[in-house]
């Protein structure tokens, strides 16, 4: 067992160890214990004993991707525990199980999801998962109806916002990697594919439509408390397998506005479809379906929002007593068509937000950055940041996405491609 294994199980207090006990069977000493993580933030290790696994997150007080000059709270580990919980109050069948929080040591002990695997690595590899639009909108639609305003008392949601709003480090990271950083050249933290996005990312830090686009979204990032959000809902965020769908990571969790979520998904899939040319290695059929799941996860999303609201209403945004029973119905079709026409925009916003900063800031993905050959992958960056400043400057003129994918082929060549 490495030194920090060891030392993450011999961190964790005696009733953390006796729920592990419970679950794999044996004691410490009969455990084996590795660090299995790759992502950004937190250490995660894979404890294996007589009769099971379990996974163990734990935080370390930097950000791990960045090291000890980057410090962080550690009680990021809680609001991701009460994010879950909060959660799995409505969808837990999306969710892992959580086994314990150990506050003292900032640890979390969950399910090991030994059958599932990160969805953006299933789409590196051109896998179809036929049940995942279903499951993530119904994760979607749940977790942001039931947390919001159109179901809670505004007393209920702003006791949830009051615990929520402490989590200050982490919503930092994200107004600064995602809302500052990719439109200023002085980040020295940004990365990007060099020489060829040098004039492009040149073009960002100093274009003025873009500034004022993001500084609207950033807007309603810092103002809007809609639901409570994951707030990270990317595709390494979620393991799927054909059958099941498991939404993990929820350690940026706060009260923001619901198209981020929306948006960083839908972000995702595109990211997964611009960098398909330059991996190479994928049926084209299957750039195919990632464009339908876009569709899908819009459309579905829709419908099953749509629905909460004729089932769920409650909360103080549309309050029974202001209807009368001669236009109720009208009122509510107009208030409802109204806030999804703005969660659209607002869903279009963020995710052109989420595509830019995965090439031009800080934090990339494997979609993009695996893509060997650095002229196709400039290319494929290219194509994507082209279609996301159109999508962030001009969201308001898109209605629905068949008209956002037909923009792919439509949209002028902003500037030359390497
Ligand atoms: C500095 S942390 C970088 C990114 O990793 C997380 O997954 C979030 O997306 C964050 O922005
Ligand atoms: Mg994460």
């Amino acid at each position: 067992m490495s030194s920090i294994a060891f030392a993450a199980l011999t961190s964790l207090s005696p009733q953390s160890i006796a729920l592990i006990s419970a679950e794999i069977g044996g004691t410490p000493d009969s455990w084996t214990a590795s660090e299995i993580g790759d992502g950004n933030v937190n250490m995660i290790f894979r404890v294996v004993g007589p009769r099971g696994q379990v996974l163990i997150k734990q935080a370390v007080p930097y950000l791990r991707c960045v090291g000890e000059s980057w410090p962080l709270s550690l009680r990021r580990n809680f609001f991701e525990y009460k994010a879950l919980e909060a959660h799995a109050a409505f969808a837990p069948q999306y969710l892992p199980r959580v086994m314990a929080f150990d506050e003292t040591s900032a640890a979390m002990v969950m399910e090991f999801l030994g059958d599932h695997i990160i969805l953006r690595k299933g789409v590196m590899r051109g896998v179809s998962y036929p049940k995942f639009a279903e499951h993530i909108t119904d994760y979607m639609a749940k977790t942001l109806f039931f947390t919001s305003d159109l179901f809670l008392s505004a007393g209920a949601k702003k006791a949830q916002m009051r615990l929520f709003c402490e989590n200050v480090d982490l919503c930092k990271i994200t107004e600064d990697l995602i809302f500052t950083d990719p439109y200023r050249l002085g980040a020295d933290k940004n990365r990007w594919t060099s020489p060829g996005l040098d004039a492009i990312a040149q073009r960002f830090a100093t274009d003025p439509e873009l500034k004022i686009a993001i500084t609207e979204l950033k807007a309603k990032f810092l103002g809007s408390a809609e639901a409570l959000i994951h707030g990270d809902l990317h595709t390494g965020s979620i393991m799927v397998n054909q059958d099941e769908t498991k939404v993990i990571d929820p350690e940026f969790a706060f009260y923001g506005p619901m198209g981020f979520d929306v948006g960083l998904l839908l972000a995702n899939f595109f990211l997964g479809y611009y960098s398909q040319a330059g991996l190479g290695c994928n049926p084209v059929e299957y750039e195919t379906w990632l464009l339908e799941q876009v569709d899908e996860i819009w459309s579905k999303f829709v419908r099953k929002f749509s629905a909460l609201w004729d089932e769920q209403l409650q909360g103080d945004y549309l309050p029974a007593r202001l209807l009368t029973s001669d236009s109720r119905a009208q009122v509510i079709e107009r208030v409802r068509s109204d806030y999804l026409a703005r969660l659209f925009d607002d869903s279009l916003g963020f995710a052109a937000t989420e595509m830019i900063r995965r090439i031009l800031g800080l934090a990339h993905v494997a979609d993009m950055d695996e893509i060997a050959d650095p002229t196709a992958r400039a290319l494929c960056e290219t194509r994507a940041l082209t279609a996301a400043r159109e999508l962030l400057v001009n969201r308001d003129k898109y209605a629905d996405i068949p008209q956002v994918l037909g923009m792919r082929s439509e949209f002028p060549v902003w500037w030359a491609c390497p």
